[in-house]
């Protein structure tokens, strides 16, 4: 074997890691993965092959790949509640994209949230697969950037979608899956819950469940989750009887297959081929590390930090979209300092403060320098940091905005980070 190692990639590994332990991580879709879950991510189960699903598998050698996806299947069911999940999506698209190919046929009339509005690329936008293959209708928030649910329902009758997509990435407040679901299956619609964002708020007890309401969830693993870059897809209802949902409640569907099987199909064979088992066994991981009382507490950590965040940086002359937040993350117009929300982002970057620049409901302004930035505490409340650091922090950002162009003042910044990242070390073993 060749043990030769590329100095200049390990270097930039090195260099990654060095600014991700000095720099607050405030994107509210990132966070730090465990040490135990980066170990077998980077096992040797990367090499192994194997297209299908434990105990039915195109190729041999699979006794043990079979039990690890069987185990991350346990825990998820456990987890959340649901009868039946699918491990193997890619990552968040890939697994929203399964949704549509085992639910809708090309062309059927699809719903989901404006991506503007905080929706996803997936849920119906225009350049994305799922607007240009499916006839895509979009909702909105209202104008204060609340989901408006009188509004989604008239749409809903007056449209007739097949397939309904509720879920955010830039949404701050309580989604109400029981109204939503009330809403799609009085017209025949399928509910797909999205709850990348908020699956560990949801394992953690802190946000409704979908469970029970969504014919289907899909999430990523990777955010409030904290585990590997990699998705899950579950239903909930009984799996003995086939044709549960689709001919009792929805009864436009010809099948006569159940939920479960349309989505593992479309999964495998339909969209990919063989599983990163690597990625499995990260998920089995965090999956093991968010059914414990820790996680609660962890789950519960980021929403109050948020909330404290969040009520300091209104205090400071913000705008914060919707007047605060219940969740992980805090979207915010940048506009009251006479700043983009481009410029906001660099500037903070600059400071090591690491946020994403987003559009804000009714946003003049275009998405490629919108007026707003989205910030998020789960990566903060991994590293160990409370309400107190929360208050540091916002003095920070607003110090940033209110001089987004004085170097100086973004060097000053830039130390305080490094001197309060110092306090919360995130890998105290690792080095490439
Ligand atoms: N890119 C993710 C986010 O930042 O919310 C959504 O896929």
């Amino acid at each position: 074997m060749i043990n030769k190692k590329d100095k200049k990639l390990l270097e930039l590994v090195n260099k990654e890691l060095t600014r991700q332990q000095d720099g607050f991580e405030m994107i509210a879709s990132e966070n730090y993965v465990s040490e135990n879950v980066l170990r077998v991510m980077g096992s040797i189960l990367t090499n192994k092959y194997s297209e299908g699903y434990p105990g039915k598998r195109y190729y041999g050698g699979n006794e043990y790949i079979d039990e690890i996806e069987n185990l991350a299947k346990d825990y998820a069911k456990k987890l959340f509640g649901v009868t039946h999940v699918n491990v193997q999506p890619y990552s968040g698209s890939p697994a929203n994209q399964a949704v549509y190919f085992a639910l809708c046929k090309p062309g059927d009339k699809v719903m989901g949230m404006n991506l503007l509005y905080g929706g996803h690329l997936t849920h119906g936008w225009k350049v994305n697969f799922s607007g240009k293959y499916y006839q895509s209708i979009q909702y909105t928030t209202d104008e204060n950037g609340f989901l408006d649910y009188n509004a989604i329902e008239e749409m809903v009758k007056k449209e007739k979608p097949k397939l309904i997509f509720v879920g955010a990435t830039a949404y701050s407040r309580i989604i109400n899956f029981e109204k939503l679901a009330e809403i799609a299956h009085d017209s025949n619609a399928f509910l797909v819950a999205d709850i990348a964002h908020i699956a560990g708020l949801v394992a953690g007890g802190v946000h409704p469940s979908p469970v029970g309401h969504a014919d289907v969830i899909t999430t990523t693993t990777h955010k409030t989750l904290r585990g590997p870059r990699g998705a899950m897809i579950m239903c909930s209802g009984d799996e003995s009887n086939p044709t549960q949902k689709i001919d009792s409640v929805i009864g436009w569907r010809e099948s006569k297959q159940n939920i479960p099987t349309l989505i593992d199909r479309a999964v495998f064979p339909g969209l990919q081929g063989g599983p990163h088992n690597h990625i499995t066994a990260g998920i089995t991981q965090a999956l093991f590390e968010a059914d414990t009382e820790e996680f609660k507490e962890y789950a519960k950590q980021i929403v109050k930090n948020a909330s404290v965040l969040s009520q300091e940086l209104s205090n400071n002359g913000l705008r914060i979209i919707t007047g605060g937040t219940d969740n992980h993350l805090i979207l915010i117009d940048v506009g009251p300092f006479n700043i983009t929300g481009s410029q906001a982002e660099k500037s903070l970057e600059k400071a090591l403060i690491t946020v994403n620049k987003n559009a804000i409901p009714f946003d003049t302004r275009s998405p490629f320098d919108p007026s707003g930035i989205r910030i998020g505490t789960p990566a903060l409340t991994t590293r160990g940091m409370k309400v107190c650091e929360m208050t540091q922090i916002a003095q920070l950002i607003v110090r940033v905005l209110k001089n987004y162009n004085d170097e100086k003042i973004l060097e000053s910044v830039k130390s305080e980070v490094k001197k309060i990242c110092k306090k919360f070390p995130i890998y105290k073993k690792i080095k490439y």
